[in-house]
């Protein structure tokens, strides 16, 4: 099917990566104003992958100018011509998709196995769905001639780099409007290999635009009265800063900042199939997920059980080069990402909860943190309020559904829950009581292009995804 085609990857020489790649302005690669570059690495090996422009206000202005003139044209064809260009997209990400996880792999760490499986399959699958609904937004029930807003500046994260960028293009170029989207620093190279699938599918220049560089890009491109929207995921310090900025001018925004997600493990759950659950909840992507179930709140009476089911099986989760097949933990994004784990489970431990980590060898290059659990968590805990962004999970226990609801609502964030229970009545009673935006019952990280994604509190607004992202691009009449 056309969401599953994903051929197995696994060797480095199936990406050409180039030692030094341009911004990618109105169709073309070209230096930055100011002649600036920085160099990314593969956290796995600390290896220089390639040197990458580094964009600076000028860039922006340029990239902004460019994705107002594509507008003009782009805006005005009809959704069946647009469309054509997102499925165009979409099969060449398919074509390109080994090589594209491979280069994903090796610039952000995450396991080929995840990159192969889940990422890849997932930005190709955003570029299908949203290609669907270019040709029928007359048809919607978004007024007569739903507007595009016009050019939307994008700011995405580290964490799922080619997916964010599905999730924040795909919409945006089916409704009409034009592009400029800044990936983040550690990990700048898919979105440039993008910008040349781009090219291949002869999509007209100036309807995306890829600037690669720092923060101050970022906030160059919030700032710059010529953009219509910003689409912002990544920390909710950032989120906010830019929340402010954006106060007071007519742009459109939606956030998606971060969480604290509660798996919340009932008494009658099939324990097998939970700690699955739990560790795909926590250490996806070494639990740098915005959604991650970073607490674990079980009930009390089979929590000894299900702990020791939950040690035996990290225990047998491989750690290591993550373009190995059998990989299930690759590396820490970042030096910095890992210093920010390190000093959260220091914390932990200086407030009294108890720690426990899976014996495992760390490479002696790259940046790594072997799968960790603390027990002994209190509501208190600094470890049960911030997000960690790494595999770290904290465990609270709870009596009764009540309080396992008041505990998993005890957060400055709202972004995703799980339930697993064998009641269905179960399900949807604590589900109606989640102040989350994501409730996942019996699974956890699955996603869907058909399914609205965000969160309440600080974990942001607006929603990404299914008919619901269609409408952050739009003006509805
Ligand atoms: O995020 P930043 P960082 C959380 C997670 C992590 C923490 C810090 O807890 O540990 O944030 O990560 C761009 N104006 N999440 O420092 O800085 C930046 O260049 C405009 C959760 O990497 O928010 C990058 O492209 N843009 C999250 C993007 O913002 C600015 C995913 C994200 O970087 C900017 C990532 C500015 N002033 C981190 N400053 C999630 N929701 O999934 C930076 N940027």
């Amino acid at each position: 099917s056309a969401f599953e085609y994903a051929p197995a990857p696994e060797s480095r020489s199936v990406v050409d990566i180039a030692p030094s790649y341009g911004l990618f302005i109105d169709g073309e690669f070209t230096d930055a104003a100011d002649g600036k570059v920085f160099k990314t690495v593969s956290p796995s090996s600390e290896e220089v992958l390639s040197e990458v422009a580094q964009a600076g206000a000028a860039d922006v202005d340029r990239a902004v100018k460019a994705a107002r003139k594509a507008f003009e044209k782009w805006s005005a064809l009809p959704g069946s011509e647009r469309a054509k260009y997102l499925f165009r997209i979409a099969r060449i990400i398919q074509e390109r998709s080994r090589e594209l996880a491979v280069l994903e792999t090796l610039d952000n760490g995450k396991p080929i196995k995840e990159t192969r499986d889940a990422d890849l399959p997932l930005v190709a699958a955003h570029f299908f769905y949203y290609a669907g609904w270019a040709d029928k937004l007359d048809h919607a029930g978004y007024g007569a001639n739903p507007r595009p807003l016009g050019v939307a500046g994008q700011i995405i994260p580290w964490n799922f780099p080619l997916l964010m960028l599905a999730w924040k293009i795909a919409p945006a170029l089916a409704t009409g409007n034009t592009v400029v989207l800044k990936p983040a620093e550690t990990t700048p190279l898919s979105a440039l290999f993008f910008a040349d699938i781009c090219r291949q599918a002869g999509l007209p220049k100036g309807v995306v635009n890829i600037l690669t560089g720092y923060g101050d890009a970022g906030a160059a491109l919030v700032e710059h009265e010529d953009v219509n929207k910003i689409a912002f995921t990544g920390s909710t310090a950032v989120g906010k800063a830019i929340a402010r900025q954006i106060a007071g001018t007519d742009k459109k925004v939606t956030l998606e900042l971060g969480g604290k997600g509660a798996n919340i493990v009932f008494d009658d759950a099939p324990i097998d199939q939970a700690v699955e659950g739990i560790v795909t909840g926590i250490f996806f992507n070494q639990g740098q997920v915005c959604c991650a179930g970073s607490r674990l709140l079980v009930q009390e009476s089979i929590q000894d059980e299900l702990l020791d089911a939950l040690k035996r099986r990290l225990s047998t989760l491989r750690l290591g080069d993550p373009l190995d097949k059998n990989t299930d933990i690759g590396a820490i994004n970042s030096a910095e990402q890992l210093a920010r784990i390190t000093a959260l489970v220091e914390t932990g431990e200086a407030e009294g909860a108890e720690r426990w980590s899976a014996s495992c060898e760390l490479p002696s290059s790259g940046y790594w943190f072997a799968p960790t659990l603390f027990t002994n968590v209190t509501q208190a805990h600094t470890i049960a309020r911030d997000e960690i962004f790494g595999p770290v999970l904290s465990v609270l226990s709870f009596r009764t559904p009540d309080e396992a609801v008041a505990k998993a609502n005890n957060s400055q964030y709202g972004l995703s829950a799980g339930i697993w229970t064998e009641k269905g009545s179960r399900i949807l009673a604590v589900a109606n009581k989640l102040r989350a935006g994501v409730v996942w019952a019996n699974t956890f990280n699955k996603f869907d292009p058909t399914s609205p994604f965000g969160g309440y509190k600080e974990s942001g607004f607006g929603r990404e995804g299914g008919r619901h992202g269609l409408e952050a691009y739009l003006d509805v009449r």
